[in-house]
Parts: structure tokens; sequence; C-alpha cells
């Protein structure tokens, strides 16, 4: 069960070494907050949410809305949510929550690490057999989610699914990543050139992407079959997306109308934030037969 006994945590999990501090965060949302010699992070345990990366001498990397709000059970708009073990809608039962419920539930923290190499790891975990009956009715399939972080001039996810059922597990996901951007109007998005996509703005249509992507209106698509790397090219840096064992990359952006009525993203919020999600979405959810794993990793680089 996951603890939010703040001294309990404190006196498990910190580290001689390395900062790591166990906090309430708004909301009362137990947080926690990272530095070493690289970098800081914020995650919050809810969601094992990564609400901040700021690798030296750098901008945060995770944009995080300044109207986000932040409650036991609702998602929080910016930062790193794990869509999982759905993503977007639920493909049956529409009034299941958007992109799952990992997002929005307390994850159990397993073990935090001062790596030799002077970078920080921590492990979360939840496990499905333990979330209380609403969930479990929306999910009776039992499964384990193990998400470990390693933060520092890199930022590093990895997800390991493993299906703990006795029938096939059919699992949708993905880093739900809102990067800090300083003008949307001049970033690129490359590595996705000639890539297929289904632009959700337009009822699902199949499109192909001819050069970078840029965006000057609303952008909301799954670019299918595209294990590979991309790059966001930001005025000031570039950002590099690196990952395995995801085959959908989701690039979405509001823009001005759609943020307004969504009310949490600020007036000018879309200005400075793009979504570049490594996901397995729409046709490339993955099957896990009983009894094995599915590891989905990104890594993020900044120059
Ligand atoms: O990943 C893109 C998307 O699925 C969009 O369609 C958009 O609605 C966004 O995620 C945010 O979803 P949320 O449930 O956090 O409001």
């Amino acid at each position: 069960m996951a603890s939010t006994d703040l001294d309990d945590l404190n006196k498990k999990f910190s580290l001689d070494n390395h900062y790591l501090k166990f906090k309430a965060g708004e909301g009362g949302i137990p947080l926690v907050e990272i530095e070493n010699e690289f970098a800081t992070a914020v995650i919050s345990l809810q969601g094992a949410h990564i609400m901040s990366w700021i690798p030296g001498g750098e901008e945060d990397v995770i944009w995080l809305s300044a109207n986000a709000t932040f409650a036991m059970g609702k998602s929080v708009r910016g930062g790193i949510p794990i869509c999982w073990p759905w993503f977007g809608a639920h493909e049956s039962k529409t009034r299941f929550p958007a992109h799952g419920f990992a997002r929005t539930v307390l994850w159990t923290v397993k073990q935090t690490q001062a790596l030799e190499n002077g970078e920080t790891q921590i492990l979360f975990q939840l496990d499905t057999s333990e979330l209380d009956e609403k969930i479990q009715a929306m999910w009776p399939q039992a499964t384990l989610a193990v998400y470990k972080i390693t933060m520092g001039k890199i930022l590093t996810l990895e997800l390991v699914t493993s299906n703990m059922s006795s029938k096939a597990l059919m699992l949708g996901q993905a880093f739900h990543t809102y990067f800090n951007v300083s003008d949307i109007e001049q970033t690129r998005v490359t590595g996705l050139e000639g890539k297929d996509y289904l632009d959700k703005t337009t009822g699902f249509e199949r499109k192909t992407q001819a050069g970078p992507i840029t965006v000057m209106q609303e952008v909301d698509r799954v670019y299918l079959q595209t294990a590979d790397d991309v790059v966001i090219d930001d005025v000031k840096r570039k950002i590099k997306i690196e990952k395995e064992g995801s085959l959908s990359t989701v690039v979405w952006n509001p823009w001005q109308e759609v943020a307004d009525k969504m009310g949490d993203l600020g007036k000018e919020g879309y200005r400075h934030m793009l979504c570049v999600e490594s996901a397995n979405a729409v046709e490339d959810i993955i099957t896990i037969a009983p009894g094995e794993s599915h590891t989905l990793r990104a890594t993020y680089t900044i120059n």
C-alpha cells in the first residue's frame, strides 16, 4: 500500500550524499524533491508524476501550468503524467477516465539510490490488485507497474508493466510529457518526417507528415509505427527524446480556443508548452501474455 507518512518515507528513503526529501505538496499530496550535482527534480507521489526537472544552468525542461490544480484523485495539467493502462478514451466505456487511472492514484515508493555516476534513482510501484474497488471494477486484470526514474544531466524514464493475470493484457500507455518551450510558433519537431499519423482534430483522419512539425493551430496527432528518436528544436535549446518499447509518438498542443475551454492551462500557457509523448496508442497498443512484461523507456537530453 502507498504510504503518505512523510516521517516514515524520509526515514526509509532519504540518501546520505544526495538531497532527497519527502514533503507535503499542494492539496496535501506528498511529493519528493531531489537534488544532485547535475540537476533538481520534483515528483508527486500521486501518479509518480514528475513536476519539474532542471538540469544545471537550464530553465525547467518540464512545463507545469501556473493554473494547475492539485487535489487527490484529480489529474494535474503539466509535468509528466503517466497514461496507463489505456491511452485517451477507454475503447468501450466512455465514462471511464481519459488516459487511465495511473495519474490519479498514489504510487508506492520502493527504493531510492545514489548511483556511482552521481545520478539519483527512485523506484515507484503500482499494483492494481491493491487499488480500491472502484478502480478494480474498471480494471479487474491484475497488473503491476514498476517505474524507475533516473535523474541527472539526462532524465531516464522506465516503465515496466507485468501481466499478473491468466489472460492476455491489452496495454495502452504514454509518458504524456509537457515540454517547456520558449515560443511555440518558433518550435519545430524533427524525426517524424514522412510518417503516418492519425489527426484527432479531423476525426482521426490518416495523414502523412511532410517536413518538420510546426505548431500554428491546434495539433493533436498520434504518429503510428514510430520507434524513432525525435528532437524538439526550440529557439533556445534542443531536447532529444530517445525511446524503446514505444511504437507511437503523440504530439499535442491545444492552441488558444481549446486551452481557454480547458480552464487549467492558463491564458498564454499554450504558447510555452508542447506535449511529445512516447506512447503505445490506438493501433499500436501492446499485448502482454500472462506472466510476461513490457518495458517502455524514454530518455531526455538537452543540448
Ligand atoms: O495526448 C493528447 C491528448 O489525448 C489530447 O487529445 C488532449 O485532450 C490531451 O491528451 C489532454 O488530456 P487530459 O485528459 O489530460 O485533459
